[in-house]
């Protein structure tokens, strides 16, 4: 059982874990908290991470970055399309239609989904958790934007299973920040009273989220979410980027976006400014050299001047809280706190811009860079039997409307109606009757295609099948639930329909077995509704129950809740000529279209792809390490030989392994520079054989020197 949390940022991914009675953020192999969210394919292997990004000047066309948006897209997609032209790989489409990246990798070229992408992406983050908690990981919660929609949720969750990782929630950020921030708080009110209301704002490289969110003992509530799918800290750097393009082309003549080589290092140059001038305010020098046709090319900025050309970006800070603190009925004198996270929150523009709105100082309370990871473990924890953690209940909320239309074949009732309005609580579960005498199909969708960062509105096409009218061919009674999961992924769960059979066919009392709600003040009870459609009339009576908040803790465990099972019928008392009628409700098959998932078998082949993948690695590792142990040996013992080994050796012992060293450094250089594994072993080998004496011989030497330093000394 393990217990992490993985923030896959679109620039920067950061992993934290449950350890030593703390969570904690772990570092890589570079000892860096921060893994760059890169992958580099190369022809022997795949870099991951720091290594990835290291070749990203060198081998721009086969490393694979800025790929998280990409998620759950066809490649035809507007927004893969605007990306395309900024990326040093290319895009094409799968089988699918969806949006892969074009690699040369083991000397082929290849396309990978952007699932098997941010699974490589998983793969490092997950041996990164490993080596730092000496096992296995498997449980983990990974956040995402709170603006992902349906397939874009369900594309990561898929990327998690190809990683061969069990992701027990997909969390938002901010929640998964408000998490962090609420669980170690002493002084929140206790249930019932007035919460204290708090706004967590995050922009990271790509986007900007701001939510409200209200904080009981025990318990956070999410009252609204608000975002910028489209600033973020990259947009800063763009401008950065298209000045000094301009400035380059008018005072030396270069077009840098002819190179993109010259433009990734301009890039990396100008955020590296971006950065020195949220610290300093004076004239920052920017130096490439050999930018371009071996010319060295600078140039200065100052904050002021970055100011000026990023003057709307930092406008549009505002507009994302004005609907948050709108949607959630909020002043700004309500907001207790605002806590910012994320990198580009150190921009100062930025910041001033969000104290500005709200009239107050920002806090830095948390972590900006971990917040997130270390929100995903808690909740990790949370989620886990393994581990006692504080009580700490989370209700979220929806980022858009979703709605359900219906139709059927036969005609017989088409219609639709809005299931979750914006910023409803969830995890949620409604259930709705339909009166129906055969199948039909719902469709889920989101209700307002303009406000969605998303082309498609649609979430999928759920058919309930095996319905049929009743023995009195009057229509039957279909209980229809509706679920919004704790990762937000909104589903037609299950169906009922109620038969009328006789009583000695049900031998209990009848009992309804209605559950508990899983929180107690979620106060989005929705209406029962009826509703006149054509000739038939459908009651859409909307039953909301929440769903479970959290799974058993500390063994105390809480029923998902139900809905009615048996139930009586209206009828009368027993009589002797007409049979007792009882009702009860069967399970319906129900068969699910979503616009996006990937296949159970394309899963488990691209599962077994990475693993080879893996492996792949792994070997050439190894092969590399051989390698490095040869040549490590030959330059320690030529240094040796020609230093303290000296005095004691003869000189035909000398010459006779001098020349064996020699033979093999030429043999590195050549030959030997690309060879298998074995073959690396085998040298070693071979040189050890004539060189392990003389080390023996050595030691000996030594330990007599060491013992009395008289002792052996020849002039
Ligand atoms: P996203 O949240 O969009 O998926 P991310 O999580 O990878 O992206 P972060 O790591 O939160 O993003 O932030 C990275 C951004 O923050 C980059 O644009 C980086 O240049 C910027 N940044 C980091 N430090 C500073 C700083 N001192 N001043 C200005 N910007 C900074
Ligand atoms: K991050
Ligand atoms: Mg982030």
């Amino acid at each position: 059982m393990s217990v992490v949390g993985f923030d896959v940022g679109f620039q920067n991914s950061y992993i934290a874990v449950a350890r030593g009675g703390g969570i904690e953020t772990v570092t890589n192999e570079f000892t860096d908290r921060c893994t760059p969210a890169v992958v580099s394919f190369g022809p022997k292997n795949r870099t991951i991470g720091n290594a990835a990004k290291n070749q990203l000047i060198t081998n721009a066309k086969n490393t694979v970055l800025n790929f998280k948006r990409l998620h759950g897209r066809s490649f035809k997609d507007p927004v893969v399309q605007s990306e395309r032209p900024n990326l040093p790989y290319d895009l094409g489409p799968m089988q699918d239609d969806r949006v892969g990246a074009k690699v040369m990798y083991m000397d082929e070229e290849r396309q990978f989904s952007m699932e098997q992408v941010s699974a490589m992406l998983l793969t490092k983050m997950k041996e990164i958790a490993e080596a730092n908690l000496q096992k296995k990981v498997r449980d983990c919660v990974i956040s995402i934007p709170s603006f992902f929609t349906d397939a874009e949720r369900r594309s990561v969750l898929d990327a998690a299973q190809i990683a061969g990782l069990n992701c027990l929630q997909l969390m938002n950020d901010t929640t998964a920040v408000a998490l962090n921030y609420g669980i170690y708080k002493q002084d929140l009110p206790p249930p019932g009273e007035k919460p204290k209301t708090v706004v967590f704002v995050d922009m990271g490289h790509s986007a900007f989220q701001v939510s409200a969110c209200a904080f009981n003992k025990g318990r956070l509530k999410m009252l609204a979410t608000a975002f910028d799918p489209y600033l973020g800290g990259r947009d800063f750097d763009q401008r950065v980027v298209e000045h000094f393009c301009a400035d380059f082309k008018l005072r030396c003549g270069l077009d840098v976006r002819s190179r993109i080589r010259a433009l990734l290092r301009l890039r990396q140059e100008c955020e590296k400014l971006k950065k020195l001038m949220s610290s300093n305010s004076t004239d920052i020098p920017l130096n490439i050299e050999c930018f371009m046709d071996d010319k060295d090319v600078s140039g200065k900025m100052n904050r002021a001047q970055f100011e000026e050309l990023c003057a709307d970006l930092i406008e549009r800070v505002s507009v994302p809280l004005v609907a948050m603190m709108e949607q959630a009925q909020l002043q700004p004198q309500d907001v207790c706190a605002v806590e910012i996270v994320g990198g580009a929150t150190r921009i100062p523009a930025v910041k001033v811009q969000i104290a500005k709105f709200f009239g107050k100082e920002v806090n830095t309370t948390l972590n900006a860079d971990e917040a997130v990871a270390r929100g995903c473990a808690l909740q990790c924890a949370i989620l886990s039997p393994a581990f006692k953690v504080r009580e700490f209940s989370i209700t979220d909320v929806m980022p858009f409307p979703v709605t359900l239309s219906w139709s059927s074949k036969a005609h017989e009732l088409n219609g639709c109606h809005e299931v979750f309005g914006k910023n409803h609580p969830f995890p949620f579960s409604k259930v709705i009757t339909f009166y129906r005498k055969n199948p039909f199909v719902l469709e889920a969708s989101y209700s307002d295609p303009t406000s969605l960062p998303y082309p498609e509105a649609k979430i999928g096409e759920f058919e309930v099948q095996n319905v049929s009218p009743q023995e009195d061919r009057e229509r039957s009674k279909i209980k229809v639930k509706v679920h919004v999961d704790k990762n937000g992924i909104v589903n037609v769960s299950s169906a009922v329909t109620v038969h009328k059979v006789k009583a000695s066919a049900v031998e209990d009392p009848p009992e309804e077995t209605n559950a508990q709600e899983g929180a107690d003040d979620l106060d989005a009870q929705d209406k029962p509704q009826e509703r006149e459609d054509g000739d038939f009339q459908a009651s859409v009576d909307a039953e909301s129950v929440p769903a479970s908040q959290s799974p058993p803790t500390d063994g105390e465990s809480q029923v998902e809740p139900q809905t009615v099972n048996v139930e009586a019928s209206a009828q009368k008392p027993p009589d002797a000529k007409k049979p007792k009628m009882k009702v009860v409700h069967f399970g319906l098959p129900i068969e699910a279209r979503l616009v996006h998932q990937l296949g159970k078998d394309c899963i488990s082949t691209y599962a077994e792809l990475e693993g080879k993948m893996i492996m792949q690695d792994r070997l050439e590792k190894e092969r590399n390490n051989a390698k490095n142990a040869v040549e490590e040996y030959v330059y320690e013992f030529r240094h040796k030989l020609e230093g303290p080994y000296q005095m004691f050796l003869r000189t035909e012992e000398q010459e006779k392994f001098s020349e064996l060293l020699t033979k093999t450094e030429n043999w590195l250089y050549d030959e030997g520079d690309d060879q298998d594994k074995d073959v690396y072993l085998n040298k070693l080998a071979e040189i050890q054989k004539l060189g392990m004496p003389i080390q023996t011989y050595m030691q000996i030497a030594e330990e007599y020197n060491n013992g009395d330093e008289n002792y052996i000394h020849i002039d």
